[in-house]
């Protein structure tokens, strides 16, 4: 049997203490995916605590667990204006923070050239609710350096690894609200502007945290897709879980609810534009931000992801195996 459809590589986030400590966490990241995140350890934060000493135990094991496995890297992030070590957040000058910028870009993506093949250039650098003329989160890299802070991040990265994909990655793309609509538009103009100046970005990075409570816009998506590839630019659903905190405390359906949610989601864009992936930020119940960014008000435990707390398969899984294999 043939399949209907192009392949879309499966893969999820990985977060080391778990992967160090528990084995079917690390067999399931070899069943089920063609793609591995290491979750937090290229952040500042993790890579940045001694700042003259750059600490790469975590990804370094990830990225090793992922080659000797066959699966493709993603490298998230190399700007994030969150999980930053205290002494990036204390820089006062321009030049201080452009000296870091590039230095930590040049470094890291160098050591990994050629292995981690996508990178999360930047993260979440678009303003929740973005105004006209202001499209920027307050970071300390927009503080200091402006919104050139975007540009610095690509051209560097572009320099360090010529052959690396370079995306955007952020989120609330979405939802009906204005609030998504306008994220679209500063997404596509960041992209836009990029391109004019000849600084390479090859996509962006939907990480979609899809709520359970809220419906997706699809015409809106679909519309985001097309103006996508107007631009040449693909796209990457990076961070995919569902936050279930308002529903039904049944778990028959709360995870039937999941599941069509996600295949709606993911319905809208194929219908207008394949992903080159689909991540999720974990893939068992058992461990995710979720708990404790959205607790549930009766105390039941979160059901965000694909495997149960048990690494049984639930029916979202159906549908990412759905893509994985080409039948959707
Ligand atoms: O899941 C991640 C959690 O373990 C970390 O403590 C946190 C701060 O580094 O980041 C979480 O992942 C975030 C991702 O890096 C960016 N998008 C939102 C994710 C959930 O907060």
């Amino acid at each position: 049997a043939g399949a209907a459809s192009s392949p879309i590589p499966l893969g999820s986030a990985a977060e080391i203490d778990t992967f160090r400590s528990d084995m079917r966490y690390r067999e399931a990241l070899k069943r089920y995916c063609d793609v591995i995140v290491p979750m937090n350890d290229l952040k500042w934060e993790a890579l940045r605590h001694d700042r003259p000493r750059f600490d790469f135990s975590g990804s370094d094991e990830l990225v090793a667990f992922a080659e000797a496995n066959r699966k493709t890297l993603r490298g998230h992030t190399l700007l994030w204006g969150e999980a930053l070590p205290a002494w990036a957040k204390e820089m006062t000058t321009r030049a201080e923070a452009e000296r870091e910028l590039v230095n930590h870009i040049e470094i890291v993506v160098d050591r990994y050239r050629g292995r981690i093949a996508t990178w999360d250039v930047v993260n979440e650098v678009i303003k929740y609710d973005p105004q006209p003329g202001e499209p920027y989160r307050d970071t300390i890299w927009q503080r200091l350096l402006g919104p050139e802070h975007v540009e610095i991040a690509f051209r560097t990265a572009a320099r360090a690894d010529p052959k690396a994909r370079l995306v955007l990655n952020d989120f609330h793309f979405e939802e009906r609200e204005p609030g998504a609509a306008a994220r679209r538009k500063v997404a596509l103009d960041i992209c836009r502007r990029l391109k004019d100046k000849g600084i390479p970005v090859h996509g962006i990075g939907m990480q979609a945290h899809l709520y359970a409570e809220k419906r997706i816009d699809t015409e809106g998506l679909q519309r985001f897709m097309r103006d996508l590839d107007s631009l040449g630019l693909d796209v990457e659903i990076t961070e995919l879980d569902v936050i279930d905190w308002k529903m039904p405390a049944d778990a028959g359906q709360r995870d039937a609810a999941a599941a069509s949610l996600v295949a709606s989601f993911l319905g809208a864009i194929c219908a207008a534009k394949r992903p080159k992936a689909i991540v999720t930020w974990g893939l068992s119940d058992r461990y995710s931000w979720i708990h404790e960014t959205f607790p549930r008000k009766d105390g039941a435990r979160a059901r965000p992801l694909p495997l149960d707390a048990d690494y049984r398969p639930k029916p979202m899984m159906a549908v990412l195996e759905g893509y994985r294999s080409g039948a959707y």
